[in-house]
């Protein structure tokens, strides 16, 4: 019965999430879980969206069942905003509405089980929930070590050699830019690299974009790496998040692509990935996909949302800088350059366990267990307190 069954243990990043919560004091500065903060502070409302809550209000289309692949609008936008205009007009892609990037992720990793593909390729440190997600579904995760600690940087040497030598069909698991949690990302050379390799050893890739534009402030850069994987002419998987691009965490926006070289066979795909929903989900949910629907339908609104994501980057990039200067001039032992190097949201800060223990029990301020930083939990008012926190804890 249940009682055969065992606790398990809860998410680490929402733990920390709860501890800020419950913390009572008025110096405490939360840079833990992965949102965008705007300079107050508090959570930010995209412009663009804001604009669009308007407009579907004066449009109620109501509460009826959708469509199993998700509305149609918003999958052809998504669409353009991976892939670009032309290549998502050629009919080679099957895309699938999910429940944000994760259920991209899910559904995703379910249609690759499904296609024969199970053997997944992981470079480490990475997303915590990766491992749980591929094993929940009976896939299997290899992992290798993609980070070297002490440039901060990504070790590419170990991202070839496993490339070289993972079996024939294996699947490698990306993030396309702002890599969480390391802030670290391929250049375009590397990527070629990856491409080459992945097309000369029959390698299946998974392209998780949960940033995009967040790194150089213009969403078409940011998706440099599927559209040369696309133009290379391999079948890979886009799992794509609006979770962060466009603020709607909570209304779980996101889409999942199989791009299928052979046109006769997108039905193939397109019919997987939605009978594969109909058994998770049924129907996709609504209110969210339709507000980034008005905003890719609507040039005006996509005019803001491209500005909104290069002020946000912008931001991020002064913050970023203002670390680094506060930690020079407090003359903080060790080198802190990385902090201005990572890309987008998090900084992987390098502090030890200890040190995060001790940000968190002596200065009140809450970054993950791992040294990972959101750069958008500050703000001039609790940045200096933030290093000098850094400052005490690296020297005591
Ligand atoms: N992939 C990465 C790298 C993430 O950081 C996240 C978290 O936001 C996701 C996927 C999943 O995002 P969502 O919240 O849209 O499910
Ligand atoms: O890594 C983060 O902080 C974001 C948000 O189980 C998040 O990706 C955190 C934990 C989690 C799901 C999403």
């Amino acid at each position: 019965k249940f009682n055969r069954l065992e606790r398990e243990a809860p998410d680490p990043i929402v733990q920390t999430m709860t501890l800020y919560a419950n913390d009572p004091s008025p110096n405490k500065v939360d840079v833990s879980i992965g949102v965008y903060k705007s300079e107050k502070g508090g959570s930010y409302l995209f412009p663009c969206v804001a604009e669009a809550k308007k407009v579907l209000a004066a449009n109620d289309p109501g509460h009826n069942y959708t469509n199993m692949q998700g509305i149609p609008e918003f999958i052809s936008g998504a669409r353009k905003v991976a892939f670009g205009e032309e290549y998502a007009a050629e009919g080679k892609l099957a895309s699938l509405q999910t429940i944000s990037g994760t259920g991209a992720l899910h559904m995703g990793f379910v249609f690759l089980r499904e296609a024969g593909y199970t053997n997944f390729y992981l470079g480490v440190p990475s997303w915590s929930n990766y491992i749980g997600m591929i094993e929940f579904i009976g896939s299997k995760v290899t992992t290798f070590t993609h980070y070297n600690e002490k440039t901060k940087k990504i070790e590419f040497d170990a991202v070839v050699s496993a490339l070289e030598s993972a079996p024939a069909n294996s699947v490698f698991l990306f993030q396309t830019c702002c890599h969480n949690p390391t802030g670290a990302d391929y250049s375009q050379e590397q990527w070629k690299k990856i491409g080459q390799l992945l097309k000369q050893r029959d390698l299946i890739a998974v392209l998780d974009t949960a940033y995009q534009g967040f790194s150089s402030g213009d969403k078409d850069k940011d998706a440099w790496a599927i559209r040369h994987f696309y133009e290379l002419g391999l079948e890979f998987v886009v799992c794509q998040s609006f979770s962060k691009n466009l603020g709607l965490y909570g209304e779980r926006v996101g889409c999942v692509h199989a791009v299928v070289q052979d046109k006769e066979y997108v039905p193939n795909a397109q019919s997987t990935l939605v009978a594969n929903f109909r058994s998770e989900c049924s129907f996709a949910p609504a209110y969210g996909a339709r507000l980034a629907s008005i905003i890719f339908q609507s040039p005006e609104l996509k005019q803001v949302w491209d500005n909104d994501v290069a002020e946000i980057t912008e931001r991020l990039k002064t913050i970023r800088k203002k670390v680094l200067d506060i930690l020079t001039e407090l003359k903080t032992p060790g080198k802190w350059d990385h902090v201005v190097e990572q890309e987008g949201l998090f900084w992987y800060s390098g502090l030890t366990p200890v040190q995060n223990d001790r940000l968190i029990s002596e200065h009140n301020v809450y970054s993950t267990s791992i040294g990972r930083v959101n750069i958008a939990g500050l703000n001039n008012n609790n940045v200096e307190y933030f290093c000098k926190a850094i400052d005490e804890v690296v020297r005591n």
